[in-house]
């Protein structure tokens, strides 16, 4: 079987027409590991030398072709889908909260934020992560606009389409978040920056919306959304607009209740972002020997919660929460807390800059710029991401329904967390890098292992063996994790060495794998009738 990549290699008369993207579907998005960047912070030309401060808030010079450049650092960790910040384009200037860098402050939808490059240069990413066999993620924000201040914002042609009065929900600050009308209607922001809120549920809007995202897909060749702000429109206004966007979208309900945040999996065909986890999970590593219990059933609460928790969006940091790292130093637990994302149910999202160590806490501290590291491909940390995608990938390669079915999750002991995702089984540690060494069994009937089972540890490569009765003793060595799979993956997961967190074998490794879903064939039957009938019709590009 040949990548879609190679098959337009063999038709280059065609390529020219046809973009070689595979857009993901939901069934293709299950065996992805996404990377995000905040655009203006992950790669700038290198003739750009000027100082970037986080306190300041301003752009720092990061742009798209720039991100082109450093695709192979992010596949040399098994990263294959790359989520970038909105591109639209965002109030100018500066305010008390300083400059629109992080582009969530929309002005204009028709138009690209320049300071991140032109629309051939946003092509020119997305054809260079095609050509890469990876994917490309876009930031979308319908929810608001944004303005310097609340009292003096007026509708204008400034605002593209949204010239119009009635285009807005009239000015109220959210002030109680468990009032939900409050919560849709109101505005977002403060004195500094308000976010005037669009009036989605005018046919206008909503239209307009509907055909904006249809085409930001085409004309760039999106391979998939991450929504923004999602639980501030209606749940009624979701599914048209996911399904004028045509690809899979991952969404940020940013609520830690499970049940608040269903239903918008459940009714409004958004796939959120796991917040209902991430709290626990934050908790479950905030220094040694913490409480497990916590996380354990919010995994329980989740599966019953959601229709399908394999499509929530895995985390442990972002953009707008202070980075894991800011609250621990101890690398074991660092490195405990982010293989979770990788090794449970969901599709694992990694934040820039983990990699690299960054410690930077709440917004905007936790938006450093990348380029200060010089990209170091050796870092532990580096490495480690890689062999935690590299494991993924086995374990989807290994079987069929490894993304599909549920976890479980429970204790070993009290400092040991069993996540059992066959064939990928791990067990997370909070003892921390000082403990003394500890030893936990992973009983046969929770692995299914038969007796002397060999397999090995994607962390340490170390090779261990199931007893007579197909229990599997497990030393827990300076509190690191432990991620196992089936000894015949050994290549795939260790394939330099056998020691050390740093097998170095993640490099492209998951974007090889393509899930039954993939769109390819019909895929590209589909891209094929789309690039004819713009030609016939002459479709109008808003962009
Ligand atoms: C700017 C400054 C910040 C300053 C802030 C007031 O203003 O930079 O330093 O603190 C963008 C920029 C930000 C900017 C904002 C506002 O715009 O990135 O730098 O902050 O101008 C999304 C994006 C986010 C983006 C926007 C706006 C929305 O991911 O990057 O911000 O387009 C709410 C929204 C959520 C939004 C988030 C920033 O604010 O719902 O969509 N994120 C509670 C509420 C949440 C609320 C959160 C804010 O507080 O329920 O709705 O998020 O802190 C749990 C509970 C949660 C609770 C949390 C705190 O605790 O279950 O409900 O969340 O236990
Ligand atoms: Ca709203």
């Amino acid at each position: 079987m040949f990548t879609s990549a190679q098959a337009l290699s063999l038709f280059p008369l065609l390529s020219a027409f046809i973009p070689s993207a595979l857009a993901l579907d939901a069934s293709a998005m299950r065996s992805k590991s996404v990377y995000q960047v905040i655009t203006d912070r992950f790669a700038r030309n290198s003739s750009v030398t000027t100082t970037c401060n986080v306190a300041d808030r301003t752009y720092c010079g990061g742009t798209w072709s720039a991100i082109a450049s450093e695709l192979d650092y992010i596949s040399g960790m098994g990263f294959d889908t790359v989520w970038i910040s909105p591109v639209v384009s965002n109030i100018g200037g500066t305010t008390g909260e300083g400059e629109s860098y992080h582009g969530y402050w929309t002005l204009d939808p028709n138009t690209l934020n320049s300071n991140f490059g032109t629309a051939d240069e946003l092509r020119a990413l997305s054809t260079a992560l095609h050509n890469k066999g990876m994917y490309l993620m876009v930031d979308v924000v319908v929810n608001h606009v944004a303005a310097t201040s609340s009292s003096t914002f007026t509708p204008s042609a400034a605002y593209g389409p949204f010239s119009a009065q009635d285009d807005f929900h009239p000015f109220c600050w959210i002030t109680d978040y468990s009032n939900q009308t409050m919560v849709e209607q109101c505005w977002l922001g403060d004195s500094s920056v308000a976010l005037p809120d669009l009036n989605t549920e005018s046919n206008t809007v909503k239209q307009y919306w509907d055909t904006w995202i249809t085409q930001l897909v085409s004309n760039y060749t999106v391979d998939a959304i991450r929504i923004d702000t999602v639980k501030h429109i209606s749940q009624a206004f979701w599914p048209d607009f996911v399904n004028a966007a045509g690809v899979f979208n991952q969404g940020e309900v940013l609520q830690g209740d499970a049940a608040y945040v269903g239903p918008y999996q459940n009714n409004a065909q958004v796939n959120p972002f796991n917040y209902p986890v991430y709290y626990p999970l934050v908790r479950a590593f905030n220094g040694t020997n913490q409480n497990l219990q916590e996380l354990t059933t919010m995994v329980s609460t989740v599966k019953s919660s959601f229709n399908d928790p394999t499509l929530l969006g895995s985390f442990l940091n972002n953009h707008d929460n202070p980075r894991f790292e800011s609250y621990v130093a101890d690398t074991s637990l660092i490195k405990n807390a982010h293989a979770y994302p990788h090794v449970s149910d969901g599709i694992p999202y990694v934040y820039y800059g983990s990699e690299a160590g960054f410690k930077g806490g709440n917004d905007p501290d936790n938006r450093e710029p990348l380029w200060t590291t010089s990209y170091d491909t050796n870092s532990d940390m580096y490495k480690f991401f890689a062999s935690l995608n590299a494991a993924r990938s086995a374990a989807g390669n290994a079987s069929s329904s490894f993304y599909t079915n549920q976890m479980n999750v429970s204790t070993l002991s009290n400092t040991a967390l069993l996540v059992n995702k066959a064939p990928l089984i791990s067990v997370l540690s909070t003892s921390g890098s000082s403990a003394a060494d500890a030893s936990v069994t992973v009983p046969s009937s929770a692995s299914g292992w038969a007796s002397n089972t060999k397999v090995v540890d994607a962390v340490s490569c170390n090779e261990l063996t199931t007893d007579g009765s197909g229990n599997l003793a497990v030393t827990i060595k300076q509190g690191l994790p432990v991620v196992l799979i089936a000894s015949s993956q050994k290549g795939a997961v260790c394939a330099n060495g056998t020691t050390s967190s740093g097998s170095g074998s993640g490099s492209g490794s998951s974007s090889s794998s393509k899930s039954a879903g993939e769109k390819t064939a019909s895929g590209m039957g589909l891209w094929m009738a789309g690039a004819l009938s713009a030609a016939v019709f002459g479709l109008q590009a808003l962009l």
